[in-house]
Order: C-alpha cells, then sequence, then structure tokens
C-alpha cells in the first residue's frame, strides 16, 4: 500500500486538529472523508480540504475508499465506531478513552482477538512525547537505581462544562496519568485511592476540583496523581519520578526566557493542543507508517485502553466508597504481548 486512504469520524475541537494535522502534516496519507453526528459540524471541518462528507459513521465506515478510520467521537461514541472498524476488518486509530467502560474496552479487545490482527490504536500520545520518551531511556539505563515514588500534576486552566463529574476527571484527564505511568514504570498496578482536599474556589457545578488519586504497584511503588482543572494559571502537566540513587523529571515546554521589570519569566502553555502538539504529530506519523509497512499498529494497544479503564473504574469506586479499591487487572493474553 503506498497511501493509506483514511476516515475520520467526530470533527469536535480534536476531530478538527487531526484533520489538519492529516491534511497538512502527516506523510503517506489521505483524507477521504469526515463526519458527525451534527453534518454542519462535519462540513465546515472537510470544507476547507475538499474533504467528502458522509452521512454517518456506518457509512463511512463500509466506504470501499476507506482503509482505515480516525475516531474523534465524543467518549461514549468510541466503542460502537471501533468495532465497527473491527467488525469490517479495518484498523481504528481511536482517542482516549478507548471506550466508557472497561466492559466497553474489552468487548473491542476481544472483537480484536476474534479478528486475529492488531487492528487498534488508542490516542495515549504522551508516549510519542520527547520529554516522556527520555524520562523512559533514563529509567531503563539503571542509571538511578529502580523507582520508588512518583509525583504528577495534570492541571487545567479552566473547566467550563457546569455538568463535568469527578468520575469524569478520571476518565477524560487522570487516565492519560493511568496509561503514561503505566508506561513509564513497567509495574502492575494493585490499588488506588482518591482523595480530595477542599474544593478549588473555580471549581463549579458538580464538579470536586481537585483530586489525589494514589495508585500503588504490584512492586511497591506510590504513584501519586493531583487533577486540578481549574488551576487558573496554565496547562500545567508535571512529573518526577524518585528512585533509589535520584530523580528524574519531564522537562517544561521550552520557552523563551524574558529579563523585564526587575523579574525573569516564561511563558506558560494555556491548552493540550499546543503542550502536546509534537506528540500528537508524531503519533498519527507512526501511526500511519506502520500500517504502510507491516499493515499493524505499533502504538497503544487496545490491551492499553482496557489496563487504564479498569484502573479508572478503580478510581471511580474509591471516589465513591472514599476506601483504597483493589484493581483487579486480568492476566494479559499472549495475543498482546
Ligand atoms: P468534542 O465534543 O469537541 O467533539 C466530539 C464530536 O463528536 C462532536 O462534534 C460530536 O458531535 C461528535 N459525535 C458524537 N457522537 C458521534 C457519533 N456517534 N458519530 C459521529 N460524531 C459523533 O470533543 P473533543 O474534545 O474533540 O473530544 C473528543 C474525544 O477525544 C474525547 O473522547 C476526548 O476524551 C478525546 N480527546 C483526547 C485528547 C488527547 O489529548 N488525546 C484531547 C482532547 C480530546
Ligand atoms: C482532554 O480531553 C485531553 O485528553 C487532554 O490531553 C487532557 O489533558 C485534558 O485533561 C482533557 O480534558
Amino acid at each position: 500500500m503506498k497511501e493509506l486512504r483514511v476516515g475520520l469520524i467526530g470533527t469536535g475541537a480534536i476531530g478538527r486538529e487531526h484533520i489538519k494535522r492529516l491534511c497538512e502534516k502527516v506523510h503517506g496519507v489521505r483524507l477521504v472523508a469526515v463526519t458527525d453526528k451534527f453534518p454542519e459540524s462535519a462540513r465546515a471541518a472537510a470544507a476547507p480540504y475538499g474533504v467528502r462528507v458522509e452521512p454517518d459513521e456506518q457509512a463511512l465506515l463500509s466506504a470501499a475508499d476507506i482503509d482505515a478510520v480516525v475516531v474523534t467521537s465524543s467518549s461514549a461514541a468510541h466503542e460502537a465506531a471501533v468495532l465497527g472498524a473491527v467488525a469490517r476488518g479495518k484498523p481504528a486509530f481511536c482517542e482516549k478513552p478507548l471506550a466508557d467502560t472497561a466492559a466497553g474496552c474489552l468487548r473491542i479487545v476481544e472483537a480484536e482477538q476474534k479478528a486475529g490482527k492488531r487492528l487498534v490504536q488508542v490516542g495515549f500520545m504522551r508516549r510519542y512525547d520527547k520529554g516522556y520518551r527520555e524520562m523512559k531511556a533514563i529509567l531503563e539505563s539503571g542509571r538511578l537505581g529502580a523507582p520508588l515514588i512518583v509525583h504528577c500534576a495534570h492541571r487545567l486552566p479552566a473547566m467550563d462544562d457546569e455538568g463535568f463529574t469527578a468520575a469524569m476527571q478520571v476518565t477524560d484527564g487522570i487516565i492519560h496519568e493511568i496509561d503514561i505511568l503505566h508506561w513509564l514504570v513497567d509495574d502492575v498496578y494493585t490499588t488506588v485511592q482518591v482523595s480530595y482536599p477542599r474544593r478549588a474556589r473555580a471549581s463549579r457545578g458538580v464538579q470536586a476540583d481537585p483530586q489525589v488519586a494514589v495508585i500503588r504497584t504490584a512492586r511497591g511503588l506510590y504513584l501519586e496523581v493531583e487533577s486540578f482543572f481549574n488551576c487558573g494559571f496554565a496547562y500545567d502537566i508535571q512529573c518526577e519520578v524518585v528512585c533509589d540513587e535520584g530523580t528524574v523529571r519531564l522537562p517544561d515546554p521550552p520557552a523563551a526566557p524574558v529579563r523585564h521589570a526587575g523579574r525573569r519569566e516564561a511563558a506558560l502553555e494555556m491548552s493540550w493542543m499546543g503542550r502536546f502538539l509534537d506528540a500528537y504529530d508524531t503519533e498519527l506519523q507512526d501511526w500511519a507508517d506502520a500500517l504502510l509497512t507491516d499493515g499493524v499498529p505499533r502504538g497503544p494497544s487496545a490491551w492499553d485502553g482496557y489496563v487504564a479503564a479498569v484502573t479508572a473504574d478503580a478510581c471511580i469506586r474509591s471516589q465513591q466508597s472514599g476506601r483504597e479499591e483493589p484493581v483487579g487487572l486480568p492476566v494479559q493474553p499472549a495475543f498482546y504481548r
């Protein structure tokens, strides 16, 4: 295959970002069609690139001139789209979370195994971020000894959605840390506990913000994730791994230091789009390259999506019980090893 002909489902915020990326940056790909529940949204997103608009997901999935799909619809719609792609033997790149429940992820894992080859990649783009990759290489070198503790922060300037719940803060936000830490320290999660300090002043509606999740692992690690969706000052992602003989920290994105009026300053990122721009580009390029060369994706798998969802479910149980909850992960099938 010389060119990967792609269809995209869901032309909202990240859908439009990925459309631009697929049309302007990713080599070896041709975006053929898009669709959205709201046809006017799909038409507006498609127009600048002269891309076809399909009436719905089923039509797009079935189109003979589409080899693979990118799923950027709302989280609750992911499962049906990915299962539809797998049933047609078409590879699917699906934004996180793979499905909005662990049971939904498991149905995808089972369908993929039945199809007999890897078809699904999940949009855990942080694995493609240069800073996290440097951290992983340093940890794997053994120079610092073994990891003991990880401190993370996942801060957004503001969450305007009044209906945004504590559980959504896990499935939308903390799920990134759940996946990246699993990849970084390569350990089995055993328990999680979610706790709350007092509500932040800017926290609105049903939000209970911030929250702190602590994940414990089989090798005895303590992974602490602060999730603060109304921090006001920046989109700020922090991660520091403390090992026996040293620490390694995620670098902040570069910003020109300013000296002015007796102060030193450097601008901070305000949005996920800018913070992980390079990681999203590399992720989709790698997805396309892998499909064009090997016919199977090599990025985060449906199993990784399932592991993250099982852990997220345990976090949500802990939010409700106030206790430490077991994660209870099944053994990884040979198919995904
Ligand atoms: P959004 O609400 O802006 O866009 C979702 C779009 O999907 C909407 O246009 C909606 O009409 C459409 N849609 C919903 N159901 C559909 C269906 N059955 N068929 C076709 N279209 C459908 O949401 P946003 O922010 O773009 O997020 C989309 C997904 O991407 C979410 O799952 C989110 O978690 C994920 N995401 C991932 C990010 C990352 O850093 N990897 C960043 C932002 C979002
Ligand atoms: C958003 O959906 C994303 O996935 C971003 O990467 C994340 O940082 C943010 O918390 C979510 O709202």
